[in-house]
């Protein structure tokens, strides 16, 4: 498909969770690579993110910025008979529900114990750790019978979780108490669109 996208940002960033939905649907697109340590010399990145954060998409003359609901817009605009269009409104409430969930309730702690990784901890990793405790366990309940997060195909839900979530490894967190946490996220992880 032709497409006039641009996506904003280095794969080494945030950017990434874009990108794997662009590959997903096989969208043609353009990369301004901006790197995260340089956001704010890019007058093109300010000019469709007045954050000047990355990932930002422009389409044509339409600019979004926050990752995942860029991931929502790709979707909906371009998924129409795939796996990623929501066959009803309550699919997608689910997919809103569990992509603002990954935000919310996941990103902050996982980041914390990422930038330790990295070695630019806060401290707090013991209480990072602990927080990420009840949303895993939430995780791990609601895959209890069940291969992916919303219906019975891999969809924009999974992939937005799982964007997120995906720092576990990089995080060397250890997700063995949540084992279906942990097989879910390798499902997800193995799509060739994810490795891209
Ligand atoms: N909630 C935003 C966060 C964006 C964000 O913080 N991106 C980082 C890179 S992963 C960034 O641009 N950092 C550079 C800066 O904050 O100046 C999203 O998910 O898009």
């Amino acid at each position: 498909m032709s497409t006039t996208l641009t996506i904003y940002g280095v794969p080494q960033s945030r950017a990434a969770r874009c990108l794997w939905m662009a590959r997903e649907l096989g969208l043609e697109h353009a990369s301004d690579p901006v790197h995260f340590q340089k956001t704010r010399e890019s007058s093109a990145l300010a000019a469709v993110n007045p954050n000047q954060r990355i990932p930002a998409l422009l389409d044509g003359t339409f600019s979004l910025f926050e990752s995942l609901a860029i991931n929502l817009y790709l979707a909906k605009k371009y998924g129409a008979g795939t796996a990623f269009e929501s066959p009803t409104l309550e699919h997608e409430a689910l997919v809103t529900q569990w992509s603002f969930w990954a935000m919310t309730e996941v990103e902050k702690p996982l980041l914390g114990l990422l930038m330790a990784a990295f070695g630019r901890g806060d401290g707090q990793e013991a209480a990072h750790t602990a927080a990420l405790a009840r949303p895993l366990k939430v995780l791990n309940d609601h895959l209890a019978g069940r291969a992916w997060l919303v219906g019975t195909a891999f969809s924009t839900a999974d992939l937005n979780v799982a964007a997120v979530l995906a720092w576990a490894y990089p995080a060397k967190l250890d997700l063995s108490a949540w084992p279906r946490v942990a097989e879910w996220l390798g499902r997800c992880t193995a799509r060739p669109a994810f490795k891209g």
